[in-house]
């Protein structure tokens, strides 16, 4: 089983993760990892912090020149920005993050104790995870990108849209969009939301390709894929709903519109030419691509800030007033894909028996192999 524990304040010393369950013979490329970190500081809206910081891995164990040998891998990424014990004390909570019910559930009186562990900092250590567990997938073809859908009201319009064209055109773009239109639009709605004091939410979309039929299970609650990917990607910070394929969408229409054909071709096996269930049925995965769709909402740090209660006179006040970003949902799609991968490098180690790559990968041709004789 893989297992991964995050730690650090955002500005603290640092973001230190260890990862226990990698299985040995995996070589690790760091620069693989520092370039996933890369991606998640980009984005158009980002705030001052991501102009100090230049995020980078250490890896203090779990690998032997270069590669995994069964123990756990530990990853630290320093922050510069590490003045936490010289920040003043904040005492007016923000309507939308953990502030008040964090002091009140800590019995803290300065809500700096809170946000500090709160804060998407910590999504620094999912990503440098998730990266490795990229680096593990793409052992057995699997592939994990992401696109931004939305901003706003700026919508993207790019549908059925191949890997390459993702990759190629969200790279483009300074919101990770693969609709040029949309994706200027999209600046311009946060243009707008900056110089009114106000931020901005949206959705973004994680697809994973090459995933083996069979991964997850119906046969208990807490092993459905589709359950695991669910809170995986809700526990980012600010996300506030996910689904697959069509999801909700799926709700308003008949079955014979929803559920995706089944088809065989001697060479395919079984296919499909649809994919409105995004990869998944039954809690397992169908071997299609599976398809995450996300919606975050807009940070809750408001230069024009909304009404709140002073913690300590329990008198009306404007809330606390932070650094912060004006729009983060192409940060959060490079997390969407991190949080995916770390679920599904787990669904193959429990599948395929995880100790060394090598064993997994007899495991993973004998069942290919049975797959296609079925
Ligand atoms: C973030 C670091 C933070 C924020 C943001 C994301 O840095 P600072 O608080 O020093 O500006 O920019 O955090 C939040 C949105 C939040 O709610 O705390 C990061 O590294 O992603």
């Amino acid at each position: 089983m893989l297992r991964y524990l995050t730690s650090g304040e955002s500005h603290g010393k640092s973001m230190l993760t260890i990862i226990d369950g990698m299985p040995a013979g995996l070589y690790i490329d760091k620069s693989i990892i520092d370039l996933e970190l890369a991606r998640r500081m980009l984005g158009y809206g980002r705030g001052k912090r991501m102009a100090i910081e230049s995020d980078k891995v250490d890896i203090l164990s779990g690998l032997r020149n270069g590669r995994t040998i069964g123990s756990p891998v530990s990853l630290l990424v320093r922050n510069v920005d590490s003045s936490i014990d010289k920040l003043p004390k904040i005492y007016e909570p923000r309507p939308g993050h953990a502030d008040l019910s964090g002091i009140l559930k800590y019995n803290l009186s300065d809500i700096r104790d809170v946000l500090e562990r709160a804060s998407a900092r910590e999504t620094v250590s999912r990503v440098a995870v998730g990266s490795v567990c990229k680096i593990f997938l793409a052992e057995f073809g699997i592939t994990v990108v992401s696109h931004v859908v939305s901003i706003g009201a700026a919508v993207s319009k790019a549908r059925n849209l191949t890997f390459e064209k993702i990759v190629s055109s969200s790279m483009k773009s300074p919101v990770m969009c693969a609709d040029a239109g949309a994706s200027a639009k999209m600046c311009r709605e946060i243009d707008l939301a900056a110089k009114a004091g106000d931020t901005l939410g949206g959705v973004f979309e994680v697809l994973i390709h090459g995933v083996p039929p069979g991964l997850g299970s119906y046969a208990q609650w807490d092993r459905r894929i589709d359950a695991l990917l669910a809170r995986a990607v809700m526990s980012i910070q600010a996300i506030k709903g996910v689904d697959f394929g069509i999801g909700f969408g799926s709700a308003a229409l008949r079955g014979s519109l929803v559920h995706d054909e089944i088809f065989y071709d001697k060479k395919k096996g079984f296919y499909r030419k649809s994919n409105n269930a995004g990869g998944i049925e039954g809690g397992m995965t169908t071997g299609e691509d599976i398809i995450i769709r996300a919606a975050m909402k807009p940070i809750s740090t408001l230069r024009k800030p909304l009404s709140s209660v002073d913690i300590r006179t329990k008198k009306k006040i404007m809330a606390a007033v932070e650094r912060s970003d004006v729009c983060a949902v192409p940060a959060a799609a490079v997390i969407g894909e991190a949080v995916s991968s770390i679920e599904i490098a787990n669904s193959l180690i429990e599948k395929f028996g995880g100790d060394s790559v090598s064993e997994m990968r007899r495991n993973y041709d004998g069942y290919m192999a049975q797959i296609k004789r079925f």
